[in-house]
């Protein structure tokens, strides 16, 4: 039987108390990763619970009733990204992620190493938590996100271009968002080893060395 919006709602809240409480989670990691690293690893979190509209949409989309076992289909209504500096710092953060004991890993898509046909790179977790409701505890899945600030910033801006065309996003723009995708990835190669040779305590012309050859 199909959720009363009533019913939709009581379990969107109880997304958003899992959102509240892994986003605490996450956020309590950046100290101690700076601490470690002497630098920002974390930069900073992002999260997002679905609202009714866009979970109704989403099951909509692939024929599935929004009943009792939506929750079990749809695996990202709570969503958190972790913005992270360098692209070896997104290793860091799913490795932490990954053998914690208050998360049990579900799937994995590493589109860092593959990216989608968009261009688009991240890396994506879906996990399970569980926590305590006052009707007592439940288990439920979210959907993390990992990716450095270069692939943030292309991310965001190709999501609202792609936004203003919907599904029919000409040719020569798609293409050159791919492209912009893959300059964006050369440049967090660049900034990784910059900040490697820099982190060496490289002599000024050093650095400049590496800068020519990344060139
Ligand atoms: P929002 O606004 O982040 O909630 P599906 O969820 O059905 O679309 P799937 O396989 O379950 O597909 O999810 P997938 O491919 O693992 O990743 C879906 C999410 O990744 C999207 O969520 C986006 O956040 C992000 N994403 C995937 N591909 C792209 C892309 O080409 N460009 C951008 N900017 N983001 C992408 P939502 O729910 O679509 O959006």
């Amino acid at each position: 039987m199909e959720l009363t919006l009533a019913e939709l709602d009581n379990m969107l809240a109880t997304y958003r108390q899992m959102e509240v409480e892994l986003r605490v989670k996450l956020e309590s990691l950046r100290a101690p990763l700076e601490a470690k690293y002497g630098r920002p690893v974390i930069l900073f979190i992002e999260s997002r619970t679905k609202k009714a509209k866009s979970l109704i949409e989403k099951a909509r989309r692939y024929g599935w009733p929004v009943n009792s076992e939506i929750s079990s289909r749809i695996k990202d209504i709570a969503g958190l990204r972790v913005i992270v500096q360098h692209l070896d710092d997104i290793e860091r953060v799913v490795s932490i992620l990954k053998n914690r004991r208050d998360l049990r890993l579900i799937n994995e898509k590493d589109f860092v190493r593959s990216s989608k046909p968009s261009g688009y790179r991240s890396h994506h977790l879906i996990v399970e938590y569980e926590m305590y409701t006052p009707d007592g505890a439940v288990t439920l899945f979210a959907e993390i996100q990992v990716r450095t600030v270069g692939q943030h910033f292309w991310a965001v801006l190709q999501h609202s271009m792609m936004y203003k065309y919907g599904l029919e996003v000409p040719d020569h723009i798609a293409e050159n968002l791919r492209l912009i995708a893959e300059e964006t990835n050369k440049a967090d190669e660049k900034m990784m080893v910059m900040r490697q040779a820099v982190s060496k305590d490289l002599e000024t012309d050093q650095i400049r060395a590496y800068a020519r050859h990344l060139a």
